[in-house]
């Protein structure tokens, strides 16, 4: 079925072109999954080794220091848990330069510590922080930058080294959705102080929930080890407050299972990336990210941007496609110095120029060849009917946000 007039849309009343929905951050449980955790369950059950860093966690640990090019790996409940162990055992206080355009969760692991946020903006080519911009917010509060490759595209890795160096600021990088990602034949983990990747059931690669920290700073690694079980060295010794961000064997388990697919995930969603990139080509004002050549991706985040060029802004197009049961996403709407959380009168225009036009578009196992066409050929059909559609959104109510 595929639409002929504007009215076939289901914006303007037409039946979904899809069945079911297509979801950014479907988690990836692919050919052999369920049975490779269901075997891995069953061990740890048997051996009543539940947790506090068990067998699967440190063959998962093992594996991610191996693809990360670190030497030591500690794995986390969280991302969120692993940022903060990572600003606590790379001793950052005071105030962090954190660029806005990412995941709340990126800046609150400094807030909920006590640390203050100092939002940067962003290089619009690549959406990470823009290197020229950090100095100018240096301040003698400032011990630390906080950056994110964002999409898992690296960060100007090494002119943040090198203000880092000669600032004496500590850098950690979230690398929440960098896994597998190098830049200039480097793999990102072994850069900065530490970086650390998430496991979320959104991403890529999952542990249910997960995190993992990674560095090649062995004193800053048995800090950060101690941190996650309650800052614990010996039975009765305990050299540093901690917490308990402790990564749980069934995590571990599922993160195994979840990683000996890596590399068919991977293809999969670069397959889509070159499907939608192919798709959309020619479209006015639309634009697919991608990736500079000595870069090496996950392709996890399929990211367009659609700007003044095209005949629907990004918002009308997300409602056209999420009518379609295509569940699109914006993040990181509105950037994280627009929000309640961080009230303040910061003025970032790349960062609001990006948070207008993104759009992330549905990839990863579940969603195969013949969708990606599909979603293309609706974007093409629904510039098309362009008048049509922006006259009946016009008059429609704003339709509850789906999720889920
Ligand atoms: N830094 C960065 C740059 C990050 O992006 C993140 C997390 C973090 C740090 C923190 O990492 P963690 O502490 O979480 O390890 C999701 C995730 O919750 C979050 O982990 C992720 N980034 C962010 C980009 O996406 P939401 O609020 O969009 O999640 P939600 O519940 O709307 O799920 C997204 C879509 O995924 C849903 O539309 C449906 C699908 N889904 C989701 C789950 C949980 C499923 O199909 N199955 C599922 O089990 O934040």
């Amino acid at each position: 079925m595929f639409k002929h007039e504007a009215s076939d849309l289901a914006v303007l009343g037409g039946p979904p072109l899809f069945d079911k929905r297509l979801y950014v951050g479907r988690p990836n449980v692919g050919r052999g999954l369920r049975d490779r955790l269901l075997g891995m369950v069953r061990e740890i059950l048997d051996s009543r080794w539940l947790s506090n860093n068990g067998p699967m966690v440190q063959r998962f640990e093992r594996r991610v220091a191996e693809i990360a090019g670190s030497e030591h790996c500690v794995a986390m409940c969280n991302a969120t848990a692993g940022l903060q162990v990572a600003i606590r055992a790379a001793r950052v206080t005071g105030e962090v330069i954190v660029p806005s355009f990412t995941f709340p969760g990126t800046a609150h692991a400094a807030s909920w510590l006590g640390l203050t946020p100092v939002f940067c903006d962003i290089d619009p080519a690549t959406h990470n922080i823009d290197p020229a911009l950090i100095e100018d917010l240096i301040t003698e509060r400032t011990t630390g930058i906080l950056a994110v490759h964002l999409w898992g595209r690296p960060c100007a890795v090494d002119r943040i080294g090198e203000i880092a160096e000669r600032r004496q600021l500590s850098v950690i990088y979230d690398a929440a959705h960098a896994l597998g990602c190098t830049t200039g034949g480097r793999p990102i983990g072994g850069l900065g102080d530490a970086s650390v990747y998430s496991f979320h059931a959104t991403k890529f690669v999952t542990a249910f929930e997960g995190g993992a920290l990674v560095t090649n700073d062995a004193a800053l690694a048995e800090r950060a080890r101690a941190m996650t079980n309650f800052g614990l060295t010996g039975e009765h010794e305990v050299s540093w407050p901690g917490t308990n961000a402790k990564m749980s064997e069934v995590s571990a388990a599922m993160g195994l299972a979840s990683l000996d697919a890596m590399a068919e995930i991977v293809a999969a969603n670069r397959d889509n990336w070159v499907g939608y990139s192919a798709g959309l080509a020619g479209l006015p004002g639309v634009t697919v990210l991608g990736f500079a050549p000595d870069e090496q991706h996950n392709y996890q985040y399929l990211v367009v941007e659609v700007d003044d060029r095209a005949p629907l802004d990004r918002d009308t197009l997300m409602r056209v496609l999420q009518a379609e049961k295509v569940m699109c996403r914006r993040y990181f709407y509105p950037g994280c110095h627009r929000l309640a959380a961080y009230p303040g009168t910061v003025s970032l225009p790349q960062t609001d120029a990006a948070a207008a036009r993104v759009l992330q578009l549905p990839t990863g196992l579940d969603v195969g060849p013949d969708d990606v066409r599909r979603v293309c050929a609706l974007v093409r059909f629904a510039f098309e009917h362009a008048d049509e559609v922006r006259q009946g959104v016009a008059t429609a109510r704003e339709p509850a946000p789906v999720r889920g």
